[in-house]
């Protein structure tokens, strides 16, 4: 999955000339065509740019091959220079079937999520609220629907998860799957207990659709259609060709850093928008995300398969990169996508988008994930992508309350906190391994004041195996060292052998009286 999209050069300014002729408002599926393009060269760097340079919408690139939108001008220009260019079927991306049709066959419109949103709180008004979070550009309520007991009140003692579809027009299947997250909520509540407990214990809050106008237009006119309806040139009618903001580029940590992540003309589909959250969208979500904590977001779109977490903005690990990580290597087992960052070259490098902003002004643990394998995908598919991708949803919400309960925990404890010197002591230390075995590096040591630490245990690399449980006490009986009397602690930590990383850490504090 590849799209990407820097407009810089004279020659695109000429080939806009036509697309902005008069016919353009009837712009449609018919003016672009799918292509594969092959060649020796096609992922050169120079090439690819400038492919970026003509605006062209690369939405996948793998191994020497790319998938693009092209126009009939674009399509020459590939051929001119060389590359193999073949024809492919719009369908390969859209299923055909629901475009155009009233009601978008099995896919939610806008009036549809409205509606079902609000007949969830009319049937399960004990676990479940609607709001209007905000206003879309052409006025449309931004729906969200929080699931939680007590719904009304924001009970801080309950971690709370975000999940968010259709940043992007064009990705339909974005929505089903908060959509269906919704519905399984509120109707397996009272009769699983897994999901009662979750309800009960955790602040859903769902908003299925963050770009409203944007899918209704996909919908209705303009299926392949990916950003919101911002009149960019005010001109007081809506053109396809220079207006719209991608409501993905428009939060506001690292705006517009670069202009390859987000584009500063109104033209390219990754239109990053006048100024940092300039799109009522995208202020309605900053509005709702800086009144919560939340410690982990969905975001998702389509397609390609993949679960990204940033940094996007430029190729780096945040400091958080183990956990992003290891937890998406969790969710993986249920989905099997691929998951990484743009470092990592699993995603092309953005700026401005949801993810970069959840974490890097929140410290939200936030994901996107590229669904499926088609931005609309054949109906009967639906289901099948939503029950891949649901026991990764339901997952976040399990390990909300500490996201660090993956990993091995220790914890060291003694049998009083006030000893005499002469005194033995009761120490327990034990372990607990949720997950698979792993490899870590187990350290404790007593702090003492103003000295250095007492080193008990240096394990730099001991293997753990899977779900194990250490529950008996390492060591039963300690001989108190000769010490001063004072103010001490017990101090164990199990660390990542490779990058120190401390996975869990526990203290014990303890005192030493006089003689
Ligand atoms: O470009 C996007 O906004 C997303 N892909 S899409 O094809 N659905 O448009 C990817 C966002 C990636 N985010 C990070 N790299 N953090
Ligand atoms: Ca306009
Ligand atoms: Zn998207």
């Amino acid at each position: 999955m590849k799209r990407t999209h820097v407009l810089v050069c004279l020659a695109s300014l000429v080939w806009l000339s036509f697309i902005a002729s008069p016919q353009s408002k009837e712009l449609s599926n018919r003016d672009h065509q799918l292509v594969r393009v092959y060649g020796a060269d096609v992922e050169s760097t120079l090439l690819y740019k400038q492919m970026l340079m003509m605006d062209i919408d690369i939405i996948y690139s793998e191994s020497g091959v790319l998938k693009a939108l092209v126009t009939k001008e674009q399509k020459s220009w590939l051929t001119e220079n060389g590359l193999q260019v073949e024809q492919l079927d719009l369908t390969e991306l859209f299923d055909p079937s629901v475009f155009g049709v009233a009601g978008a066959g099995l896919y939610h419109t806008y009036n549809e999520v409205e509606l079902e949103l609000h007949q969830i709180e009319l049937t399960h008004g004990s676990i479940a609220k609607v709001f209007d979070i905000g206003n879309s550009i052409e006025g449309r309520e931004i729906w969200a629907i929080k699931i939680s007991d007590n719904p009304s009140i924001e009970e801080n003692g309950e971690a709370a998860v975000l999940y968010m579809g259709a940043h992007h027009a064009r990705e339909w299947i974005s929505v089903e799957v908060p959509m269906n997250l919704a519905h399984y909520l509120v109707n397996s509540y009272g009769h699983d207990p897994r999901i009662t407990n979750l309800v009960d214990e955790r602040e859903v809050w769902i908003v299925p659709m963050v770009n409203p106008d944007g899918v209704e237009y996909s919908q209705q006119v303009y299926q392949m259609w990916r950003k919101n309806k911002r009149d960019n040139n005010r001109n007081g009618h809506f053109d396809p060709s220079v207006d719209g903001v991608d409501n993905n580029r428009n939060y506001g940590y690292m705006w517009g850093y670069d202009n390859e992540g987000s584009s500063p003309y109104t033209w390219s589909e990754m239109y990053r928008g006048a100024y940092a959250f300039s799109e009522p969208e995208n202020q309605a979500i900053r509005n709702l995300v800086l009144h919560r904590d939340f410690v982990f977001a969905v975001s998702y779109h389509s397609y390609g398969q993949l679960m990204l977490y940033p940094w996007g903005y430029i190729d780096a690990d945040t400091p958080d990169h183990k956990l992003y990580t290891d937890i998406a290597a969790e969710m993986a087992r249920f989905n099997g996508y691929t998951f990484g960052n743009a470092k990592d070259d699993v995603i092309y490098n953005t700026n401005g988008d949801a993810d970069d902003w959840l974490y890097g002004e929140r410290g939200t643990l936030a994901y996107t994930f590229e669904l499926g394998t088609m931005f609309v995908p054949p109906e009967s598919q639906i289901e099948q992508i939503w029950l891949n991708n649901r026991e990764p949803a339901l997952y976040l919400l399990e390990i909300a309350d500490d996201p660090c309960q993956i990993y091995p925990a220790i914890n060291i404890y003694a049998d009083k906190s006030d000893y005499s010197p002469g005194d033995s002591m009761e120490v327990g230390l034990n372990l607990t391994n949720p997950q698979d075995e792993v490899e870590v590096g187990v350290y404790v040591w007593v702090d003492r004041p103003n000295q250095s630490k007492y080193w008990i245990l240096q394990e730099p690399q001991i293997t753990i195996p899977a779900g194990v449980e250490y529950s008996n006490p390492i060591w039963r009986t300690f001989s108190l060292p000769l010490l001063p009397a004072g103010n001490y602690s017990w101090h164990a930590v199990v660390v990542d052998p490779a990058t120190e990383y401390i996975l869990s850490e526990s203290l014990y504090h303890w005192k030493l009286s006089e003689p």
